[in-house]
């Protein structure tokens, strides 16, 4: 007989929802529900995790520890099962010839956020801390973003998104909610429904979120500040600012007016290629609507100007003054509200801050060697990978492939499937699912710490990160007081370090909400800056070391890879719906839902280019090459394409996926992957006639 237990999706995603897993015996889940009783997930979740157990059941999990016998980047032929003493035992022994040879800073324990869950994602801190390997800078998602909030809010935190339901006006900027955070859509038609709310997004392509919006903004990428400029610049003209609140909460001044007097609609228009009554409607709807709630996702700063782009969109509600009302106002990410101390997770306690630390996002020219990356230390000879297929989702997919195949580097990876960077590994090790052991989790959308107790057993030998970690330090003759804890004692003693209460609680009311009231969490009572003030002019310094030449007020960086002849067409790698980045691209039906990777093109720029709907073409710059099917849409502007992702590299024709054409080129201030800020070329693919079957024999080879 099955029983529904409470859980909580472990995805990278803002929602974190709570969900209600339908337990069929101790090994077995059924269907995944949502809770309906979360006061923000509501009981809405998305179709992949609903159809969750086809992952944990799924025929091709790991389920026990593997040494590599044949060659690298090929797959499970190559590999021959082990036990685990002889996995950590090889790990330990190879870690150990690696420090006496090269020092601890050859080794990189590398990690991301294939699970959110505080106890498994983040204990590999510890080992770098304990071991003094090198550390890493966490860049494939949040620092473009966080660096452009902060400069003007000064934290990470905002609106109560509970409170959208009283909005008359909702902007989605930059995300694409019906596919990446979909209980943004509850709360919008809850919005619709009982203050009549309008949409508005703005997005580069009509996405599934685009196609609900009453207005649809479809600016050339990377060109968002420009527009949200010209909106300040109507909005300060047609007397649709709040000028009392721009006196009481902000730095605006004389100089902050000159300055937005000079960016024009006409000015934007050239920049975003919107037209100007485009840009002048939306500044007068927005004006008008003092009820505008704003959800700002990533998909706008994963440009070398992304920081720059979120500062100028951050700017408006300070000027309408919509943060003064309940369901006004904005939210990025609510992650700075918790305060975790993480301190014995992490092993911030031993932590030495004279290792080096690496931008993950540079691993392709890390692995490569070079220099000023290494920042005169050792070459890394050993990879730990816990959480992420860096071999997929880093940029320069051929770099990092380069580096994966050299013969020097040992490369251990835990994993739930031979994953195109498992494939690369010495040592394989299976990694459990969220069901199967304890965690607990925050979330970006919203403001509850919940729990993920471990529901059912792992498939075969399957252990924990905790676990495995354990296992290693063992071996490494090393001891840290969270190595003498369970899971659920760690998640307890980190709960109670943050001054929450602790996990028995937790358990009892499901969650632990860290809200603030309305005045605070609308920054009435002050901003996060250190005059309390919003800032039109921003000390960019504060948000990372390499600020340099970044606008001093609000405003249009060029700094992006702009199109040119070479280079004529922009590039988005925005995300798939049915895959959440590759997680997902092993079950069934998401497969068979997203069918094959495909470029999405305006009709003008298939016959422009001599390409033909169905067939295959062969976008490139000066990195590498991909190639996919070609699809007709006309919810773009000609001179954009967009590739969604993160299919593995061998669904490719040439076995390398769209990070080849993604720059290592680090953000600014303070780093950052700009995975929507690529100029190609594109052509007919080489093969001709009956292209799908034929790349697909080429790929099977
Ligand atoms: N189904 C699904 N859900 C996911 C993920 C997934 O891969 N698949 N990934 C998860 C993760 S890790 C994250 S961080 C979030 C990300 O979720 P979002 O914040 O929604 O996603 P982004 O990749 O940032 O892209 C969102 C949208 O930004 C648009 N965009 C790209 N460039 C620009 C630009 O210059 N200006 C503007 N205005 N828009 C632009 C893209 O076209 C895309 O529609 O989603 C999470 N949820
Ligand atoms: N072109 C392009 N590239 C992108 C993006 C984009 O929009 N466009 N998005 C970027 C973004 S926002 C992000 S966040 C990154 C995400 O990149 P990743 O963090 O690499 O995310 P996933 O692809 O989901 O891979 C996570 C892996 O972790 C494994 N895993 C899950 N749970 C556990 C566990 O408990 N233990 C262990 N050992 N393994 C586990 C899963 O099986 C999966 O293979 O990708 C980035 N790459
Ligand atoms: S992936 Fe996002 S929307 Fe889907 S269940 Fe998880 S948290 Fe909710
Ligand atoms: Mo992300």
């Amino acid at each position: 007989m099955s029983v529904k237990k409470r859980s909580v999706c472990p995805h990278d995603c803002p929602s974190v929802c709570s969900l209600d897993v339908e337990v069929l015996d101790e090994k077995t889940i059924g269907k995944v529900y949502g809770n309906k009783s979360h006061s923000y997930t509501a009981g809405t979740i998305c179709a992949k995790v609903s159809r969750y157990s086809e992952r944990v059941h799924h025929p091709d999990r790991l389920t026990h520890p593997l040494k590599r016998v044949g060659k690298r980047g090929v797959g499970i032929s190559e590999y021959e099962r082990i036990s685990w003493d002889e996995a950590l035992d090889t790990i330990a022994d190879r870690f150990k010839d690696i420090i006496n040879t090269d020092g601890a800073q050859a080794i990189w324990p590398f990690h991301y956020a294939g699970t959110m869950g505080w106890v498994q994602r983040d204990g590999l801190d510890r080992l770098r801390h304990c071991l003094g390997t090198s550390r890493q800078h966490s860049t494939f998602c949040t620092p473009l973003a966080d660096a452009g909030w902060k400069a003007g809010v000064g934290s990470k935190r905002g609106s109560d998104a509970r409170l959208m339901h009283k909005s008359e006006l909702v902007i989605v900027w930059g995300g694409n909610p019906v596919s990446t955070q979909v209980n943004v859509m509850h709360h919008l038609a809850q919005a619709k429904r009982e203050s009549g709310a309008k949409l508005v997004v703005v997005d580069p392509y009509k996405t599934k979120t685009a196609d609900k919006a009453d207005m649809h903004l479809m600016l050339k990428p990377g060109t968002d500040a420009a527009l949200a400029c010209a909106v300040i610049h109507v909005l300060l003209e047609e007397g649709l600012a709040d000028r009392n609140y721009l006196a009481k909460h902000t730095d605006f001044d004389e100089n902050t007016d000159a300055h937005f007097a000079t960016k024009t609609p006409a000015w934007a228009s050239a920049i975003t290629g919107l037209s100007e009554q485009e840009i002048i409607d939306f500044a007068r709807l927005y004006g008008s609507t003092k009820k505008s709630f704003m959800r700002l996702g990533y998909g706008f700063t994963r440009s070398r100007n992304g920081a720059a782009n979120m500062h100028a969109v951050s700017c408006l509600p300070a000027v309408t003054g919509a943060w003064l009302e309940q369901g006004g106002g904005a939210l990025y990410s609510q992650s700075e509200l918790y305060g975790l101390d993480t301190t014995l997770i992490r092993g911030l306690d031993t932590q030495s801050q004279h290792t080096r630390l690496f931008d993950q996002s540079r691993i392709g020219p890390i692995l490569c060697g070079n220099e000023a990356d290494l920042q005169g230390g050792p070459p890394v000879k050993a990879l730990f990978i816990q959480n992420t297929n860096p071999a997929v989702v880093a940029p320069d997919t051929n770099k990092v492939l380069k580096g994966f195949a050299r013969e020097d580097l040992f490369t251990v990876v835990h994993e739930q499937f031979m994953t195109d960077t498992a494939m690369w590994a010495d040592i394989v090790l299976p990694a459990t699912m969220f069901l199967e052991h304890d965690d607990f989790y925050t979330a970006g959308g919203h403001t509850s710490v919940q729990l993920g107790a471990k529901l059912i057993d792992p498939p075969g030998e399957c252990r924990s990160n905790h676990t495995v970690l354990i296992g290693l330090f063992e071996r490494l003759g090393m001891s840290h007081p969270a190595n003498e804890l369970s899971e659920r004692e760690l998640i307890d003693a980190t709960l109670k370090a943050t001054g929450l209460s602790g996990i028995e609680e937790l358990e009892k009311n499901g969650n632990l909400d860290v809200s603030r009231q309305f005045e605070t969490a609308n920054f009435l009572d002050g901003f996060d800056t250190s005059d309390k003030r919003f800032h039109f002019s921003p000390d960019w310094s504060l948000q990372g070391p390499n600020s340099a030449g970044m606008p001093s007020m609000a405003d249009y960086w060029d700094v992006i890879d702009q199109p040119s002849d070479e280079h004529p067409l922009r590039l988005v790698t925005a995300p798939a719906r049915q895959f959440l980045n590759t997680t997902f691209t092993e079950t069934p039906t998401s497969v068979r839902m997203e069918k094959q990777p495909f470029v999405m093109m305006h009709p003008d720029d298939i016959s422009h280019y001599q390409l033909q709907a169905g067939s295959f073409a062969t976008l490139g710059n000066q990195q590498g090459e991909v190639s996919v099917e070609v699809r007709e849409f006309t919810g773009v502007q000609p001179g954009t394409v967009v590739v969604e992702s993160l299919w593995p590299n061998h669904k490719f024709a040439g076995g390398i996926g769209i990070n080849a054409l993604t720059s290592a080129e680090s953000g600014k201030p303070n780093g950052g992957a700009v995975y929507h800020d690529a100029a190609v070329w594109v052509k007919p693919a080489a093969v001709l006639g009956d292209t799908r079957a034929e790349l697909n024999v080429a790929l099977a080879d």
